[in-house]
């Protein structure tokens, strides 16, 4: 049966606006950090009938019947994911996202008032690690830590110590979303013994480039509970996850993902999760997280070869951070905004310390791991870098941006994303 043709018939709204979906993705370069192209096999489990089933609880342990598939797939792909980061002990697949899995994780096991010690959201934090506009931020208390120099991205673990010191923290928080450099565990893990701390990473950018062992696992470090997001780097659908070293954490973590905060788990995103974690156990994923790494310092190299000021002065990891003020007098939206017109994709960001608004910041961060799925190596992340400063330069100039836009979709439709017929 051609479920495409029924659906065209019996919702041309909603089928147009999906055709007008794959045909941006296709055209498009896709340099957002945190997002990527599933498989064709996770994007048909997605659209399974595995959205049919309720399935509160657990594997063997649920609160409606019918379970039999529904097990299979849950315990599947928590042994996937056990595999995938060793270390991690006990794995709770249920979270629908990254800042659920956080929220779960405060709520299991932090009193009111409490405090987190976590990154400075404009040196790279996340909002879930308790920016002031989050309800999280009117139940714990959230202190900060920095980096101690921008320009090479070293963090200030002597500070971090002495906040730890004077605050006692019940968790110290690692994990950022926009931070380009690697993080020392051990001094993490030495600084939250000595204050008798939780160590808590949330690894939601980096969780492919981990399990594709390029990476540092923080559980080596002895690291207690970690964090992530499915559908980052480690290009599964969009979802949460859990993963502790320790019982009496997942025992609480548990709980408080249900009954605590969610009802029934969503089976098809679950399903999706297993499929994805299988696919990045294959060694063919370790060398697709090799090569996000080796087109993200190429990339930086092309940036930093032209003069143009990256925050940390590179990249460890997938992405890079651009001060766009700096280096091509322009601000972060102007930026994003000129490359939306030649179907360029990424987004503005706060640079650390940013004196600008985050609505137009001073910087752009973008990402390698989509471009990558597709097949792009290191070559055509140079030109892509010369392709976005040529169109910054000539932002004022339409026929010159038409051509770039021209060019950018050429290159684009010689990488076909998956799951979309050519
Ligand atoms: N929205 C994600 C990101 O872009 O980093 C984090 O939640």
């Amino acid at each position: 049966m051609n479920f495409r043709a029924i659906f065209e018939t019996v919702d041309k709204e909603v089928y147009t606006a999906l055709l007008g979906e794959e045909k941006r993705q296709t055209e498009g370069m896709e340099l957002i950090a945190s997002e990527n192209y599933v498989s064709p096999s996770v994007l048909e489990v997605l659209g399974s009938v595995f959205t049919n089933k309720y399935a509160e609880g657990y594997p063997g342990k649920r609160y409606y019947g019918g379970q039999e598939f529904t097990d299979i797939v849950e315990t599947l792909a928590i042994e996937r994911a056990k595999k995938l980061f060793p270390g991690a002990n006990f794995v709770n697949v249920q979270s629908h996202s990254g800042c659920p899995a956080n929220e779960a994780v405060y709520s299991a096991l932090l009193n009111l008032g409490d405090t987190v010690l976590g990154m400075d959201l404009s040196h790279g934090g996340h909002l879930s690690h308790g920016h002031p506009v989050t309800k999280m931020a009117k139940l714990y208390n959230f202190v900060r830590y920095k980096m101690k120099n921008i320009e090479t991205g070293e963090i200030d673990y002597d500070a971090l110590l002495q906040t730890a010191k004077e605050t006692k923290p019940k968790i110290i928080l690692a994990g950022f979303s926009a931070y380009p450099r690697e993080l020392d565990y051990s001094k993490f893990k030495a600084i939250a013994d000595e204050v008798g701390a939780i160590t808590m990473m949330d690894m939601a950018h980096i969780a492919g480039l981990i399990a594709g062992k390029q990476l540092n696992n923080p559980f080596d470090f002895g690291f207690d509970i970690v964090t992530t997001t499915t559908h980052k780097t480690l290009r599964g659908p969009r979802g949460g996850m859990i993963l502790c070293a320790k019982e009496e954490h997942a025992k609480a973590i548990d709980k408080m993902i249900f009954p605590g905060l969610q009802g029934g788990p969503h089976m098809h995103a679950i399903a999706g999760k297993a499929v994805a974690f299988g696919e990045a156990l294959k060694p063919e994923f370790q060398v697709y997280a090799k090569n996000i790494i080796a087109n993200a310092k190429a990339m930086a190299d092309e940036f930093l070869k032209n003069g143009a000021r990256l925050i940390t002065g590179g990249t460890d990891n997938h992405m890079m951070l651009i001060d766009t003020v700096t280096s091509w007098g322009a601000t972060g939206s102007e930026v994003e905004t000129v490359l939306d017109k030649v179907h360029i994709t990424l987004n503005k960001n706060a640079i650390a310390d940013d004196p600008r608004g985050p609505m137009d910041p001073s910087g752009i961060r973008l990402g390698t791991p989509a471009m990558t799925t597709r097949g792009f190596m290191e070559a055509e992340f140079r030109t892509v870098a010369q392709f976005m400063m040529e169109a910054v330069k000539n932002r004022e100039n339409d026929a010159k941006l038409a051509e770039i836009a021209k060019a950018v979709k050429e290159l684009n439709m010689r990488f076909p994303v998956p799951g979309i017929e050519g």
